[in-house]
C-alpha cells in the first residue's frame, strides 16, 4: 500500500507522522471517509467541500488547494490500483510543541490512505440491524460543533462503546434537548405513511453526504422528505427506519430499544432506496483511470 503524506508516497511501514503532531496530541485536525466504486471516487467534490468547511471552522489553514487535494485523492487510488475501496483523508494541524497553542504548528499535514473497508456482515443488510439509544449525547453546537468532522471523535467512540456493551453495532445519539440527532457514524431516517423524515442539521447531525444523496433519490422517486425534530417516540412508531453513511451505505433498522420497527423486516421503501443508491454508486463519481 502506498500512503500519501504531504506530497510524497510512502509504503505502509514507513508512513509515519511526528509524535509532536497536534492531530495526535490534541485530536486537532479534520478528516473525511470516502468510497470508490467501480473505478470512480463517489461524491469526491462534496467530501472535499466538507473537509474545507471543517478546516475553516477550526481555523486550520489548508496546506493544499481544493483542486490539489482532489487530484491527490485520485492519484493515491490509482497508485494503489483501487477500483472499489475506502479512502481516509486526514488533515492535522501539524507538528507543534507540547502545548495547546496551535500557532506553534507551522504547517498542516495531509494524509491519504486508500484501502479496503470492513463492511458490516451481509446478513445485517438482509435481516436488518438492532440499535439502542445511549447515554452519551451529541456535542453541543457551542462546544466542538457536531458539523465539524474533527479528529476528536471521542464523544462518538463513547457512544459506540455503550452500544457495543448493549450488544449492538450502532447507537442512537440524542442532543442535549432529547431530540434524535444521529448515530455515531451514520445519519438516521424514518419512514411513516410513505414519507421520509430525518433530523434537521440543527439537531446536531453531521451534514452527511449519503444523507443528501438519499434525500435526492427519494425526491426523484416521488417521496416527500421532511426534516422535523424527531423524538424516540417517533422512531418507535415508524413504519421503516434506516441509517446512511459512506461506510455503511444504507442499513435497515428493525429494532430500536427493544421495540420492533414496522413488521421487523427491512422495509419496502428502504430496499428500493438501497437498490437506487447502489445503481448510482456504480455509474457516478470522479474517474480514477483515464
Ligand atoms: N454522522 C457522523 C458522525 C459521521 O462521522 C456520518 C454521519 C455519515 O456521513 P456521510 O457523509 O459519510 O454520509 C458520518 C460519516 C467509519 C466511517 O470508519 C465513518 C464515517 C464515514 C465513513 C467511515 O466508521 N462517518
Amino acid at each position: 500500500m502506498k500512503i500519501f503524506i504531504d506530497g510524497r508516497y510512502y509504503d505502509e511501514r514507513s508512513a509515519k507522522i511526528s509524535v509532536f503532531d497536534h492531530g495526535l496530541l490534541y485530536g486537532d485536525g479534520v478528516f473525511e471517509g470516502i468510497r470508490a466504486y467501480n473505478g470512480r471516487v463517489f461524491k469526491l467534490k462534496e467530501h472535499i467541500d466538507r473537509l474545507f468547511c471543517s478546516a475553516k471552522s477550526i481555523l486550520l489553514t489548508m496546506p493544499m488547494s481544493h483542486a490539489e487535494i482532489m487530484r491527490a485523492v485520485v492519484e493515491t487510488c490509482r497508485r494503489n490500483k483501487v477500483r472499489d475501496g475506502y479512502i481516509r483523508l486526514v488533515v492535522t494541524r501539524g507538528v507543534g510543541t507540547l502545548g495547546l497553542n496551535p500557532n506553534r504548528c507551522k504547517r498542516g499535514s495531509v494524509i491519504i490512505i486508500a484501502g479496503k473497508i470492513q463492511l458490516y456482515p451481509p446478513e445485517l443488510y438482509e435481516r436488518g440491524m438492532e440499535i439502542v439509544t445511549v447515554p452519551t449525547t451529541r456535542n453541543l453546537h457551542n462546544a466542538v460543533n457536531p458539523a465539524i468532522k474533527s479528529l476528536n471523535y471521542l464523544n462518538n467512540i463513547l457512544a459506540k462503546i455503550e452500544a457495543n456493551n448493549a450488544g449492538c453495532e450502532e447507537a442512537i445519539m440524542l442532543n442535549s434537548e432529547g431530540f434524535v440527532s444521529e448515530c455515531t457514524g451514520d445519519n438516521l431516517f424514518i419512514i411513516k405513511d410513505g414519507q421520509l423524515f430525518t433530523p434537521p442539521l440543527s439537531a446536531g447531525a453531521l451534514y452527511g453526504i449519503t444523507r443528501s444523496v438519499v434525500m435526492e433519490i427519494a425526491g426523484e422517486s416521488g417521496y416527500r422528505v421532511a426534516e422535523p425534530n424527531l423524538t424516540r417516540h417517533d422512531l418507535f412508531n415508524a413504519d421503516e427506519c434506516f441509517l446512511t453513511g459512506t461506510g455503511a451505505e444504507i442499513v435497515p433498522i428493525v429494532k430500536i430499544d427493544g421495540r420492533v420497527i414496522g413488521d421487523g423486516q427491512p422495509g419496502v421503501i428502504t430496499q428500493k432506496l438501497v437498490s437506487q443508491y447502489h445503481a448510482l454508486t456504480k455509474v457516478s463519481g470522479e474517474p480514477i483511470y483515464a
